[in-house]
């Protein structure tokens, strides 16, 4: 008998896979009996379901458990079944023993999502059949379809953990930055966990600037600056403009782009590499480039309002994502105010204290953390409010001209479902004061 941990929707879609292949399973969440079980129970009705607090009792009959990414392994659960030797799988490991299409896997600690939606699009402009998913939001085994062509995977630290076996044609560790550091001991053990990666790619594709990633003979490699192969994709600023290269050749200005930023720069770049080691024609990916909008809640811009933009950024759940899209701002406004707050992750927060005392002219600081972060905060002015709707009111009577920007440096998770959640109140609240 197989157990299933975790009711959220990676639970749902092994659930369902398990069922398609006739295999017996239960399934247990540490949460009560809630919405999630009256759902479940409806679609599965002979099912046995645990919930609330984990119970050694539950792992009773069990040889294989298939694991939700949401739950640690310090868990009790994770450790019982450790102690008794049953073997902990995941939705990731079971993809991967049925897919038939090639698949190539993104990770890193920012900009996968970014990667993974650009490149899917890019091979979809090349006629392939592309299924894009994973972290991104759609689990892989919702993914699985006959007619796929090529699957474009985004694989967090915590789906890596509880994988095993997997095969990619190719693969990229974007970036390591400190992330999710409650789950791991250190941030070289959350470091190994993301390049792990590595170890089921038939080819690789490199960042340069990334000093923790191994470099490797066999690798297509980008990086801001000049390629140093012929292979390799990179930057060069000529007369003022700045423009995409593979080796020496140009591809395209980076003024073309339509998302803001450095670190976009980076991302296409990373984009670019896979595609080309994938096959995928190089004209076909510069114009879908051309007209990329990027993700909502990634340095989305939302509207303008007298001389005032607004851009949500709510994603930015970490330190270097919201450092990332002050920086992709400074030059483009005077006057910046922030709305930061949430619930802080275990992060040196220094760097971002600086750059904002630096570039930022005002902060609005919500949530939990609103009190610690403002404590560490000099030379900004700072307000505080009890809601998004408050923090854009307030925010807006700060400035005349230049931008007001969410970007939290936070989980989300204490006023909020989710950060999608906390981006949708924040752009609906600002065009509803926008039309006024
Ligand atoms: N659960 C417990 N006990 C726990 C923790 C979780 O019972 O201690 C239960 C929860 O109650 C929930 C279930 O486990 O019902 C599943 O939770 P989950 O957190 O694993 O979430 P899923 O709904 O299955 O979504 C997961 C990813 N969530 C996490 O990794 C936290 C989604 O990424 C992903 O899109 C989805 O699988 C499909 O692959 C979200 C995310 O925040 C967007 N990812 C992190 C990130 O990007 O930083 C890693
Ligand atoms: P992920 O899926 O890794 O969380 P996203 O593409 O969803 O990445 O972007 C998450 C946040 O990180 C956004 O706030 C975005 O502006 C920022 N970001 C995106 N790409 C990068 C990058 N290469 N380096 C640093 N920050 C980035």
């Amino acid at each position: 008998m197989k157990l299933i941990l975790g009711l959220g929707i990676t639970g749902f879609s092994i659930a369902r896979f398990l069922t398609q292949e006739n295999i017996p399973f239960k399934i247990a969440d540490s949460r009560q009996w809630g919405e999630y079980s009256l759902r479940f129970s409806a679609e599965f009705p002979t099912v046995e379901i645990f919930s609330g607090d984990w119970k050694a009792s539950w792992l009773a009959g069990i040889d294989e458990i298939f694991i939700s990414p949401g739950i640690a392994q310090k868990d009790a659960i994770v450790v019982w079944a450790r102690e008794k030797n049953i073997n902990i799988s995941n939705d990731i490991e079971l993809f991967s023993s049925v897919v038939q299409a090639p698949v190539v896997g993104i990770t890193g600690s920012n900009g996968k999502s970014t990667v993974t939606q650009l490149l899917g699009e890019m091979a979809r402009a090349n006629g392939k059949k592309t299924a894009i998913g994973g972290n991104i939001g759609k689990p892989v085994l919702d993914c699985l379809a006959d007619d796929i062509e090529l699957y474009v995977v985004e694989l967090s630290s915590y789906q890596l953990d509880y994988t095993k076996h997997l095969n990619l044609l190719t693969g990229v560790v974007l970036n390591i930055t400190p992330d999710h550091l409650d789950r791991y001991e250190s941030f070289e053990h959350y470091a190994a966990s993301k390049l792990s990666l590595y170890q089921y790619c038939q080819q690789s594709v490199i960042n340069i600037d990334e000093p923790l990633i191994p470099k490797k003979s066999s690798a297509t490699y980008f990086g801001v600056d000049m390629p140093k192969s012929d292979q390799d994709f990179g930057t060069v600023t000529c007369h003022g403009s700045c423009y995409f290269l593979k080796g020496d050749d140009i591809l395209m200005n980076v003024n073309d782009v339509k998302l803001i930023g450095e670190h976009n720069v980076a991302n296409i770049l990373a984009a670019f590499a896979l595609g080309d080691q994938i096959g995928l024609d190089i004209l076909a990916m510069v114009e879908c480039v051309k007209t990329f909008k990027g993700l909502a809640h990634r340095l989305e811009w939302v509207a303008k309002k007298q001389q005032i933009d607004y851009y949500n950024d709510s994603k930015a759940t970490n330190v270097i994502a919201a450092m990332t899209a002050i920086n992709a701002l400074i030059d483009k406004y005077e006057q910046i105010v922030l709305i930061a707050g949430g619930i802080k992750k275990q992060e040196d927060y220094s760097a971002l204290f600086a750059l904002i005392d630096r570039h930022v002219s005002n902060v609005v600081l919500i949530g939990q953390s609103a009190q610690a972060l403002g404590s560490n905060i000099h030379s900004a002015k700072l307000s505080y409010a009890s809601s998004i709707e408050e923090a854009v009111n307030t925010a807006s009577t700060l400035i005349d001209s230049g931008v007001i920007l969410l970007s939290p440096a936070c989980a989300s998770f204490d006023m909020f479902d989710d950060f999608e959640h906390r981006g949708q109140v924040f752009k609906e609240w600002v065009c509803l004061q926008s039309k006024k």
